[in-house]
């Protein structure tokens, strides 16, 4: 049988370690990313017949090409392309978190959100509508506390379900808005007909987006010199948002983690009261 590769993505300090601990416990094996000092952590183990190899991820906010701890996440996604991502997020501060998310969904692959800190959440009034997220991201949301070790056999029986039937769940393409869709739709016909081996070996969104906020090192990965994508969708963005592409693509997403959350958290009026 197939081994399930999953990648633990998220935040630092949302408890991804512990929640990795917890889950692969004796079975982690801990050394180094090739070629520098980021600590790795990895397990290959068995779950009801499943054989999962998990991966963490270094912990980063967003996987621009900034820090060795971003580039070490992104390259895995893109070229080892996990078969699931385990995006663990801390419950309490849920819009920060989403960030991320909102970047990984680009990658589109399945995903499945472990809501942790979840006890935290619980104590402070927060009342977080999952099956909201679900729905807007299409993705599996699971809230958990690693701490207090609830709501791991539900993300375990998670990575079983998803074995069983990896098509069920795709998640969802954002819209990022006429202009910037336009401008991916413009580069995305250039590529095709021009680099098309280049759209099937990678993450297709991703790599439209990366490549307009400008991106140096996918463009380096992909050999692909600036001057080889079409200059009109760039110019138009330019006319219409300003110069500035990467800050207009860092605007879109966070507008939009934002708006998920607030659709999806709520603070519980009791608590509100206690507050006061
Ligand atoms: P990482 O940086 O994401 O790997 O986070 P850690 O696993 O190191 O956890 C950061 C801190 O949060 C530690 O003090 C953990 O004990 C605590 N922590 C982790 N998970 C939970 C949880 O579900 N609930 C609560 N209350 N604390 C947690
Ligand atoms: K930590």
């Amino acid at each position: 049988r197939r081994v399930l590769t999953v990648a633990v993505a998220g935040n630092p300090n949302v408890g991804k370690s512990t929640l990795i601990n917890a889950i692969a416990g004796t079975r982690l094996q801990v050394g180094n990313w090739p070629g520098v000092t980021v600590e790795k952590k990895e397990a290959l183990f068995e779950l009801d017949g499943l054989k999962i190899r998990l991966v963490d991820l270094p912990g980063t906010y967003s996987l621009s090409p900034y820090t060795q701890e971003e580039i070490i996440a992104r390259d895995f996604l893109v070229h080892e392309k996990p078969d699931l991502i385990v995006n663990v997020v801390d419950a309490t501060n849920l819009e920060r978190n989403l960030y991320l998310t909102v970047q990984l969904l680009e990658l589109g692959i399945p995903l499945v959100m472990a809501l942790n800190m979840s006890d935290e959440a619980d104590a402070k009034g927060y009342r977080i509508d999952g099956d909201g997220i679900e729905q807007m991201m299409g993705i599996r949301v699971i809230p958990t506390s690693a701490t207090r070790r609830t709501g791991l056999e539900s993300l375990q029986k998670a990575l079983g379900e998803y074995a069983e039937a990896p098509d069920s769940r795709r998640p969802r393409t954002l819209n990022y808005g006429d202009d910037m869709e336009r401008a991916l739709a413009c580069i995305r016909e250039h590529l095709l007909l021009l680099h098309p081996a280049l759209v099937e070996s990678f993450p297709e969104r991703w790599l439209l987006l990366r490549l307009l906020e400008g991106d140096e090192r996918v463009r380096a990965d992909a050999n692909l010199p600036a001057s080889a994508l079409p200059q009109e969708a760039f110019e138009h963005l330019r006319r219409a948002h300003g110069e500035d592409l990467e800050a207009l693509l860092a605007d879109v997403r966070y507008s939009l983690a934002t708006g998920l959350a607030r659709e999806v958290v709520q603070r519980t009026e009791q608590r509100n009261l206690e507050m006061t």
